[in-house]
């Protein structure tokens, strides 16, 4: 108990030496669960996940349809406003870039914001570039397992710091929707749920924009 008090200091030290970790965060070996209300029920017959809005062509995708698209795996240190950090987290689901980039929707030109939309009407408000960068990913599996449903199963959004990429924007880890149901394209940005209820709009980890 308390070897592994001190050993987690250790590690702690260990992060900030190496710029790793964010003002005002603390390293935790747990995973913490933070939501508003209750978890839902997943039906894969009913389940679909959209994109709309700013897009050339609405596309929505089955529960199987979407188990078919282009994977990837993605290490990432998270970041939450309640001040713990989590280091090298691994995540595999679908890249909103590579998406695009394989052409399965096509954006218009008006789009520059990306607001998650969630079961029981939670939403996240993100800038397009930080949905579209290589620390942003709909994923499905934490850790090599499938989502926990407390965690956000069958997907969620996650963001984080890549830290060979320090010049990727990090936002807090609440900035990823779980049990997300679609991305809507928008040309102009609207608070999401914690945004609205006091969080920061920009919400970087490193300028600890954490209150509004
Ligand atoms: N649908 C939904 N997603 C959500 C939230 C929520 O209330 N509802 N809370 C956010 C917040 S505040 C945090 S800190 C993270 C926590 O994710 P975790 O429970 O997997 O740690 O989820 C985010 N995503
Ligand atoms: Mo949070």
């Amino acid at each position: 108990m308390l070897n592994s008090f001190f050993k987690r200091k250790q590690d702690e030290s260990a992060m900030r030496d190496a710029n790793r970790l964010p003002p005002g965060q603390s390293l935790t070996n747990k995973f913490p669960v933070l939501h508003y209300g209750p978890v839902p029920p997943f039906n894969p017959a009913a389940w679909n996940f959209r994109v709309w809005g700013e897009v050339e062509e609405e596309k929505s995708w089955t529960w199987e349809a979407f188990n078919q698209l282009p994977r990837t795996s993605l290490t990432m240190d998270i970041h939450c406003v309640t001040t713990w950090s989590k280091f090298d987290t691994l995540w595999e689901g679908v890249s909103v870039r590579a998406l695009l980039e394989a052409g399965f929707f096509r954006l218009k030109p008006a789009a520059r914001f990306v607001i998650q939309h969630a079961e029981y009407g939670f939403t996240a408000n993100l800038p397009l570039e930080v949905v579209l960068a290589e620390n942003f990913l709909l994923a499905t599996h934490f850790d090599g397992q499938p989502l926990t449903p407390d965690h956000g199963y069958p997907l969620r959004g996650v963001v984080g710091a890549i830290p060979a990429q320090p010049d990727l924007k990090t936002p807090y880890f609440w900035k990823g929707a779980k049990w997300l149901r679609s991305l809507e394209f928008a040309a102009s940005d609207r608070p999401g749920f914690w945004e609205r209820a006091g969080y920061h709009n920009d919400a970087d980890v490193w300028k600890e924009e954490r209150y509004g």
